[in-house]
């Protein structure tokens, strides 16, 4: 019995399906998880010390590598000075500086723990300022297990194909509106009936939580100018694209200006850092400046800051087009190998992210991507596995590359897909 097996035995008695998230526990892959014990740079080595070529990066943030020199040394650094102070720190100013030069939209940031807590925030701070109730949200995309976001989820929530709302009251949901996504008339629709009632409409603008789906040009657009004509914030949540869809996120790449955005991963450097952030006339609504409270023992702590730091202090050096390039070119070939086996495969990417669906395209939302067959994906995460390429285990996330994923790497990713056969 491997090292992984026993561990997750015992984990499987103590921890509710032997994991702390649910999507890891690797069910709909139909394989027990790998304990992981280690990673550095593109690499992570499990319990049994086989090393793989890791493309989950910890969902997200490890766009840098695991174990950066630059962000562990931050961290021996910072863990000599305390670990937390439950008081404001220069830290967190610096980085709040940082994310904000990066995303000129935004006037101020308010450090969280997670991305749940950014877009709870944000949704409670966009009903505050609006005293509205109802949001728009999209089928398949995931904004964290926060109650009023449990409704047609993506993410761990389409990958266990668990119904959206077990333990959340219908009255709360009620308020969340649904369209798909891509789908603007759907949209405009929903604010024919309840416009004046929309407080917020939240997006993915890369969407990454039903595998990688793409927003149709003037999709985001026509979100805009829905928003303005009806009073109600476009909320970007930036949890997954921001720093990776560009180094100011997707609204950068779009061009598109929301009213909040939500971010985390990438800026806690691998710690637990959330975000939201916004333009001043909305954010100053927050307590204590404001009267919509929202608040956070660890928020804000110097550790978790100064991961994030030292992370945007390198991203801000990084060639984000040089990787896009690289990453271009893996999909090209990952086409061309499936193209090779007739096999009906659509490859999604954006940046450094990509999705392979084992079905016909176009991906233009959760109904095209569920279509897409989820047991040849989990025959495929399997068959990659076995070869040291460690993908997602779900159909519905998205494939990422750090800044360290090599040459070599790709070698062997594409001579390992070369070899799947079914
Ligand atoms: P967290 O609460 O997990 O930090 O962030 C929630 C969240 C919010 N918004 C977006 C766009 C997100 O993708 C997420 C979380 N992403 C998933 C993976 N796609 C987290 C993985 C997990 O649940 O274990």
């Amino acid at each position: 019995m491997s090292h992984s097996s026993t561990l997750f035995a015992e984990a499987s008695t103590i921890i509710p399906g032997g994991v702390n998230s649910p999507v890891r526990a690797c069910a709909s892959v139909h394989c027990e998880p790998l304990f992981i014990a280690k990673g550095q740079g593109a690499y992570v080595t499990c319990a049994d010390g086989n090393t793989y070529i890791d493309y989950v990066q910890s969902w997200g943030p490890m766009i840098l590598g695991h174990a950066h020199p630059k962000v562990s040394a931050a961290l021996h650094h910072a863990v000599d000075n305390g670990t937390s102070f439950g008081a404001p720190c220069e830290a967190e100013v610096t980085l709040a500086k940082a994310v904000l030069a990066a995303m000129p939209g935004m006037d101020m940031v308010r450090m969280v723990n997670s991305g749940t807590e950014a877009t709870m925030s944000a949704l409670r701070l966009a009903r505050g300022v609006t005293k509205r109730n109802k949001f728009v949200k999209f089928e398949g995309c995931y904004h964290g297990h926060a109650d009023s976001f449990l409704a047609a989820a993506g993410s761990g929530v389409a990958t266990l194909s668990i119904p959206g709302t077990p333990g959340v009251p219908d009255n709360v949901v009620a308020d969340t509106l649904l369209a798909p996504y891509n789908d603007l008339e759907a949209v405009k629709a929903l604010f024919a009936a309840h416009g004046k009632d929309i407080a917020a409409v939240f997006v993915e603008p890369a969407a990454a939580n039903m595998g990688l789906v793409l927003p149709l040009p003037g999709f985001l657009e026509g979100l805009r100018a829905l928003c303005d004509t009806h009073g109600s914030l476009l909320v970007f949540d930036e949890v997954i694209t921001g720093f990776r869809a560009a180094l100011g996120g997707a609204q950068q790449r779009f061009g598109i200006t929301p009213d909040l955005t939500t971010m985390g991963k990438i800026i806690g450097g691998g710690l637990p850092v959330g975000a939201y952030a916004g333009k001043r006339q909305y954010m100053s609504h927050i307590a204590p400046s404001g009267g919509v409270y929202q608040a956070g023992t660890l928020s804000g702590n110097p550790l978790a800051m100064a991961a994030g730091i030292a992370t945007l202090q390198e991203l801000n050096k990084a060639d984000y087009t040089a990787l896009e390039h690289k990453v271009e070119g893996l999909c090209q070939e990952l086409e061309n190998i499936f193209a090779s086996k007739n096999m009906p495969v659509t490859i999604t990417r954006l940046a450094s992210m990509f999705t392979i669906f084992f079905g016909q395209g176009p991906i233009h939302n959760f109904g095209d991507a569920k279509k897409c067959s989820t047991e040849r994906y989990a025959r495929f995460f399997k068959h990659m596995r076995a070869q040291g390429i460690y993908l997602a285990p779900s159909a519905f996330e998205t494939a990422m590359v750090s800044f360290v994923h090599s040459d070599d790497d790709f070698k062997k990713t594409l001579v390992a897909a070369a070899s799947f056969t079914e």
